[in-house]
């Protein structure tokens, strides 16, 4: 039998690795951004158009699926591949964030959570068994552990606390799981930005021998010198040929920073959600196309980029568009998510060819530049 997950390293530069993985549903190229199609769709772009940009891999949420259209029917249709005809690879979370960006509508015991939906207030369950039996119907390549998520801003007991409930429900998680032949379950890395916690968990965690590891908790207010410092215990802890996720980072100087520091996946709403605003990445950073200025650049958002909207649309027509019709945060959302798949591409072969260097100083010295 085929193995769900083979990793394998092509080249590497310091911490940063250039890798393919190879997943049930194809290969991916690492390291990887993985656009969020949090409800089984992504927000205003079709599974063709992210066939098209380049996307190997992409994330949803068992929460969110849960609810509606639910397991059962997602079981029965074959899982989500199927279900939005999407013939790469899926990764689902297991529904642990919600717990923090819907603190209010959750309970967080030792059995597991309880939810009341924000739309219809009926209760819904997510102990780790069922986060498990969720993700096994729903059937992504890679499904994610249960973990106690807390705000990375808490300290003292409840953070010790959820950093030992993430590791009991990790075992519970890996009793559930049915379908370890085809799915690949990753644990969570916990323990805010405190490194004894850190250092608890990266022990426990790694001693379950996944096929790969996320690290979590972050991105949720901490200091950036916090942030890397966390990153980088991480990913000098974990076993090197494993894959490692980064979870809920997809700000452009962050995944270049943390590709340098060994992490091989990352994930973020904020590219589309960004674009919903009217924001565009470039190379000399954001470009706020609501902006009156916007009205008067007769030039794509990036010159160069082979994006639909940069080979059809000047920034003028957006910004007109912006204010009348949706199809500009259509527009947008596929420049980000192209940018961004760039970006990894880019930075991926600057390892391979052993310009790492080169490349990120050529990327620091623009995003940080004014064009001109
Ligand atoms: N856990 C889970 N999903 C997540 C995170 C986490 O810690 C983060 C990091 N804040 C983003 N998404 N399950
Ligand atoms: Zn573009």
């Amino acid at each position: 039998m085929p193995k769900s997950l083979e990793f394998t390293i092509l080249a590497t530069h310091n911490f940063a690795r250039a890798s393919i993985m190879r997943l049930p549903h194809g290969q991916v190229n690492t390291p990887v951004y993985m656009p969020v199609g949090t409800k089984g769709a992504m927000k205003g772009v079709t599974y063709q158009e992210m066939d098209d940009l380049g996307c190997r891999l992409l994330l949803a949420n068992t929460y969110h699926l849960a609810y509606k259209p639910g397991g059962d029917l997602l079981e029965k249709v074959g899982g989500l591949h199927n279900f939005v005809n999407w013939k790469h690879n899926i990764l689902t979370d297991s529904g642990g964030f919600q717990m923090v960006s819907m603190s209010k509508l959750s309970e967080v015991t030792e059995e597991g959570v309880k939810f009341e939906s924000p739309y219809d207030k009926t209760i819904m369950y997510l102990r780790p068994e069922d986060s498990i039996h969720t993700q096994n119907q729903i059937g992504a390549d890679i499904i994610m552990a249960l973990d106690d998520v807390v705000r990375t801003t808490t300290d003292g007991p409840r953070m010790q606390e959820a950093n030992e409930r993430t590791t009991r429900w990790l075992d519970r998680d890996i009793a559930a799981h049915k379908r370890k032949h085809d799915q690949n379950l990753f644990p969570i890395i916990q323990g805010g930005v405190d490194p004894k916690l850190r250092e608890q968990s990266l022990n426990d965690l790694i001693k379950r021998e996944a096929n790969g590891y996320a690290i979590g908790g972050l991105a949720g207010g901490e200091d950036k010198v916090s942030f890397w410092k966390t990153v980088a215990q991480c990913t000098t802890k974990l076993p090197i040929n494993k894959p490692r996720y980064l979870m809920g980072v997809g700000y452009p100087v962050d995944v270049v920073v943390c590709s340098c520091l060994g992490v091989d996946m990352f994930d973020c709403v904020f590219s589309t959600r960004t674009a919903r605003f009217g924001t565009a990445f470039t190379d000399y950073g954001f470009l706020k196309l609501k902006n009156n200025q916007a009205a008067n650049v007769f030039e794509p958002i990036q010159k160069g980029c082979q994006c639909q909207a940069c080979k059809s649309y000047t920034q003028s027509y957006l910004h007109y568009l912006i204010a009348k019709e949706e199809v500009a945060c259509h527009l947008i959302s596929i420049h980000n998510l192209n940018y961004l798949i760039q970006l990894m591409l880019n930075l991926r072969q600057s390892i391979i060819d052993g310009n790492l260097i080169e490349f990120v100083n050529g990327f620091l010295k623009k995003w940080y530049q004014k064009e001109g």
